[in-house]
């Protein structure tokens, strides 16, 4: 009897047993910061859906991004390479127009080539980053899923110059139904009941929302009342011990500064519709887990659910991404299924890079030499278990940032520095990288900036600079993004 208890109570904490050829369900977030619950980011945040789904397995509460931008980022978890060592950095080139990754085997490719069934809806990809005729390579089925649709006139009010279509927010439509993110989640579910059930599938679903513009049925802003409503902790002369060259990666940009925000009384409502958006798009990751559940096949079935990159909402006085501060860097990553340890949470740094090597050992294929990441098996065992690498992101060439559990360093391409104590200093609000003290600490970390650092790819365009060491000039590839010259800068 003793012996009864102690099996169940082994098989109660530790991982399933990995299945020989699971299944994977695949979701992404677009745009997601932390503010999600099981992670604390926003301490109203409501995303019961995804909070379920980290109790079913295992939650990283430090994971990061490898490029705070959409193509950059899933070009580098979907080839397993860093944006230093391909030389994407911008919207624009997709990885099978690039010399190097043309022929690169990429993660759903494994899958595919493998034998799995793959399917993918919404967005995965960049989107048009993979051309039509190449697509049956990466995945078996491609989904047709609209976009998101927008009101006849804006909702938000902010009358500036040349502003961009997504710079939107506010209540719309007025069903889930209308929403892109429900059609998404329906192609999934329809995935899901359809696939075939004499071979394993992987099926990647790419939610849209919370990516601006931030729309959502009013419901889901009734959970978000004006009245109560916190807004993120801001430092207003945050900005003054920053080096000039930060600047300049936020720079050009669509997203508005919040001055601008203020001035037009426009903060609260786009937190609000942030908010809003998140969870929306969390009740349709719980429609798709409902499905799964439903096929009676998801004790085969591996789930990893991450975000491409955060988000600012105020944070150094700015919105949008584009930035090596962890409001940019710091994603949502979880995994769930057989091989992954129910009810954990690791607070390990760690990269979307590690989930290419991750599903390649739960699905017991070989390893692969040439990936960056690292497999993050030993970890969904243990949470506690050891892990020497820090987490890496990189925006254009030449900007680095190295995050380990205690710190973060930044390195612009000036050779200007950021240090930030995140265990004193999670707002990363005091920048310590001239305290003579600290010389040794920073050394530590410049260690891990990489040693491969490729320029901009021919083709690059949209986001990406490059910086002349000698004449110190900044030269953005495509100054046709240049929405905000007029706006007054932070
Ligand atoms: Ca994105
Ligand atoms: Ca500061």
């Amino acid at each position: 009897m003793r012996f009864l208890l102690c099996l169940a109570l082994c098989f109660s904490c530790s991982p399933r047993f990995a299945a020989a050829r699971p299944n994977v369900l695949f979701i992404a977030i677009d745009d997601q910061n932390d503010w999600i619950g099981h992670l604390g980011g926003h301490p109203q945040v409501k995303t019961p859906n995804i909070d379920a789904l980290a109790a079913r397995g295992t939650a990283f509460t430090n994971a990061h991004t490898q490029a705070p931008l959409c193509n950059p980022s899933r070009s580098s978890l979907l080839t397993g390479l860093r944006p230093s060592s391909t030389g994407i950095y911008g919207l624009a080139p997709g990885i099978r127009e690039v010399e190097q990754t043309k022929d690169h085997v990429t993660l759903p490719e494994t899958f595919t080539k493998a034998g799995w069934h793959t399917f993918t809806c919404g967005k995965i990809y960049h989107d048009g980053s993979i051309r039509p005729s190449d697509q049956k390579r990466e995945f078996n089925a491609w989904a047709k899923t609209g976009g998101k649709g927008k009101p006849p006139k804006p909702i938000a009010n902010l009358p500036v110059p040349d502003r961009h279509p997504a710079m939107d927010w506010g209540p719309f439509p007025a069903r889930d139904e209308d929403s892109g993110d429900y059609h998404i989640a329906d192609a999934a579910i329809e995935a899901l009941a359809r696939a075939p059930t004499d071979k394993p599938f992987f099926i990647a679903c790419g939610f849209r929302l919370p990516h601006v513009p931030c729309f959502a049925p009013q419901k889901w802003f009734d959970l978000y009342p004006d009245a109560t409503l916190q807004m993120p902790p801001v430092k207003e002369d945050d900005r003054d011990d920053l080096p000039k060259f930060a600047d300049f990666l936020h720079w050009k940009l669509p997203e508005p500064r919040l001055s601008t925000l203020r001035e037009f009384h426009e903060w609260r409502p786009l937190v609000r519709a942030y908010l809003a958006s998140t969870s929306l798009m969390d009740a349709q990751v719980g429609r798709v887990i409902a499905a799964l559940d439903k096929t009676g096949r998801a004790d085969d079935t591996v789930i990893v659910l991450w975000s491409d990159h955060g988000w600012h909402l105020g944070e150094k006085l700015i919105t949008g991404k584009n930035t090596l501060w962890e409001r940019s860097t710091h994603v949502p990553l979880l995994f769930a299924g057989p091989g992954v340890a129910r009810g954990a949470r690791c607070s390990r740094t760690v990269e979307l890079l590690d989930i290419f090597p991750t599903l390649l050992e739960l699905a017991a294929m070989p390893a692969r030499a040439d990936l960056e990441g690292h497999s993050l098996v030993p970890l969904l065992k243990d949470a506690a278990a050891p892990r020497p690498w820090p987490a890496i992101t990189t925006h254009n060439q030449g900007n680095h940032t190295i995050r380990t559990e205690d710190w973060r360093y930044i390195r612009y391409a000036d050779g200007s520095e950021e240090l930030y104590d995140e265990k004193a200093d999670p707002n990363e609000w005091t920048n310590l990288a001239k305290d003579p003290k600290l010389a040794a600490t920073k050394a530590g970390l410049a260690k891990w900036l990489p040693k491969i650092d490729k320029p901009p790819v021919p083709g690059s365009k949209s986001r990406v600079l490059t910086f002349d060491p000698v004449t110190g000039e900044v030269i953005w590839e495509d100054q046709k993004v240049d929405k905000t010259a007029k706006l007054p800068t932070p």
